[in-house]
């Protein structure tokens, strides 16, 4: 499962745009995150919620999308029972304009899982 952040720096004639929270599950109905890519801007909140089972979000590269980076994001593993209501989620602020690439690390779900 990967997930794809592009975003785009403020355009110098929007100045009262407020920043924006995007919400994405992770590993909700599958082995997915959803959506599998948004668009956002420097400023915005990305806020990964964890579905139950065991889920990471890594950050990758485009050039090796199951590979975590060195000195990448990670949320580590996040375990979560079948019927809590207690949903752990991991939250990034965008501070940079070119793409971010993130992927679930538990084994399996990358078509080449790297370990
Ligand atoms: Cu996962």
């Amino acid at each position: 499962m990967r997930f794809a952040l592009a975003s785009a720096a403020l355009a110098t004639f929007v100045s009262l745009a407020s920043a924006e929270t995007h919400n994405v599950t992770v590993g909700s109905g599958g082995l997915v995150f959803n959506p599998s890519s948004i668009n956002a801007t420097v400023g915005d909140t990305v806020s990964f919620v964890f579905s139950p089972k065991n889920h990471t979000v890594t950050q990758s590269t485009f050039a090796a999308p199951c590979k975590a980076m060195s000195n990448g994001i990670d949320s580590d593993f996040q375990p979560v029972s079948a019927n809590t209501a207690l949903v752990p989620s991991y939250s990034i602020i965008v501070n940079a304009t070119t793409p971010l690439w993130f992927f679930c690390r538990q084994s399996g779900y990358c078509p080449f899982p790297l370990f």
